[in-house]
């Protein structure tokens, strides 16, 4: 059955056209810097906030009438995978990624849900087989169900750690079934409200133990997707454990966990972290850890995950340019971890939504090669740093300057010049960049 019966296939048209439902800049097959634009953007459609959210807020029910909508939770999740299907090969995003609790409704007992999974992951598979969609990764929804009430790998109650096991250990078999490229660890409840009834290191041990139990299980089943991490500063709990990049490479590392590992970066989580969203994918970069992207904005003025289709032409020109820098995303890709306004709430706003955001991705992407290619900040950035290549900077590089080496230079150095960091030309540079692709 077609659900979005007055939407055919969304195309690339160039900047001239004023067709909505076109792309303007993501021209799938154009060639940057050596590569066909899909390929460096990779991207994804988060399957709960297309197919699943329905616009419901703290103050209000959802807003949107869908096709899918239906009083039986099995026929409405089987009817979400024929969506989900039409939706890609229509908007032409080669990837999706879903919690099980998305795609499947829980049943009364453990078994039964995961009957409900069996159900639903045989039309997914069928699904892709027969349109060539691909699974970016899958994860396990461990914060939704009241259970986890004080965390999943983190929680105070054995029992509900052993339900999470369990419940990761169905979800690594679905991804290994439907050969998801990376498997996503997002802690919704991995974290605290306060310290007066938390024991801190053993809510971290445990969850470190998770973490290797799932390494375990993956090797013994031979599921080869790559582990990523995704960190969030707050929301829900107070204290998230993975609270940014940094933080999480570190608890990777104190673990023995870092070589497992790589990092899913969302960019209103770095916000709220109180970071850009390219300082958290530097961060990860110069560790050897960017994994994939979550990609949506926040508002500046909300104190929370808004998930916002990202617009902001700025973040998605220098996020591209950090994944240029790296070296591509590799197995991981760009999911829109974003969703449409409630006031939205028109099935076409779904397209529009998607279409926003892969034109300012791909936007950015075109800046972010030219700002490359025309050695902007590079060259830049490298006469910055001239004073490290040699003399006494040279010698702090290699590790041979002491503090008595640096001392005797010091001394003898009486005049120390510093230079501009020209912070508003580059600026200025940057929009000219941005206005001319
Ligand atoms: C929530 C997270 C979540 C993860 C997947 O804030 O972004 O959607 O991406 O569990
Ligand atoms: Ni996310
Ligand atoms: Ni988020």
């Amino acid at each position: 059955m077609a659900y979005f019966k007055n939407i055919g296939n969304i195309a690339y048209e160039g900047k001239g056209s004023d067709n909505p439902l076109a792309f303007k800049h993501y021209n799938p097959q154009e060639i940057v810097l050596g590569k066909p634009m899909e390929e460096h953007l990779r991207f994804a459609v988060a399957y709960w906030h297309t197919f699943t959210a329905s616009g419901a807020d703290p103050f209000g029910v959802g807003t949107a009438v869908r096709g899918w909508d239906s009083a039986n939770e099995m026929d409405q999740a089987k009817m979400r995978v024929e969506a989900n299907f039409e939706f890609l090969s229509k908007i032409g995003i080669p990837y999706y990624c879903f919690h099980d609790r998305d795609i499947a409704p829980e049943g009364s007992s453990l078994a039964e849900t995961n009957k409900n999974l069996d159900v639903i992951v045989d039309l997914l598979e069928e699904g892709m087989k027969a349109s060539g969609a691909k699974l970016l990764w899958n994860t396990a929804n461990m914060f939704t169900n009241p259970r986890f009430v004080h965390g999943a790998g983190t929680t105070s109650n054995a029992d509900v750690y052993a339900y999470a096991g369990a419940q990761l250990k169905k979800s690594l078999e679905i991804g290994k079934r439907l050969g998801a490229e990376n498997y996503v660890f997002w802690g919704g409840r991995e974290g605290y409200e306060t310290l007066l009834n938390t024991d801190m290191a053993l809510e971290l041990d445990n969850l470190a133990r998770l973490f290797h139990m799932a390494i375990a299980y993956s090797k013994e089943i031979g599921f080869g997707a790559q582990f990523l991490i995704e960190p969030k500063p707050k929301e829900p709990t107070k204290h998230q454990y993975d609270f940014d990049a940094a933080t999480t490479i570190a608890f990777l590392q104190k673990y023995d966990l870092k070589d497992y590992f790589k990092l899913n970066l969302e960019a209103n989580h770095a916000t709220l972290a109180g970071h850009t969203f390219e300082h958290e994918i530097r961060v990860a970069a110069i560790n050897g850890m960017l994994g994939s992207l979550d990609a949506n904005q926040g508002d500046l003025l909300l104190g929370w995950d808004t998930d916002e289709f990202p617009t902001d032409l700025f973040s998605t020109t220098l996020t591209m340019y950090e994944v240029l820098k790296a070296g591509g995303l590799g197995k991981g890709g760009v999911n829109f971890d974003a969703k449409v306004r409630r006031g939205s709430f028109e099935d076409e706003d779904l397209f529009l939504a998607h279409i926003a955001g892969m034109d300012t991705y791909a936007w950015g992407l075109k800046a972010a090669a030219k700002l490359i290619e025309e050695n902007v900040i590079d060259g830049f950035v490298d006469n910055r740093y001239r004073s490290f290549k040699e003399g006494i900077g040279a010698e702090i590089v290699s590790g041979r300057a002491t503090l008595a080496s640096l001392e005797q230079y010091a001394l003898q150095n009486n005049v120390i010049k510093n230079e501009s960091g020209r912070l508003e030309r580059i600026k200025l540079q940057l929009n000219e960049i941005i206005y001319s692709v």
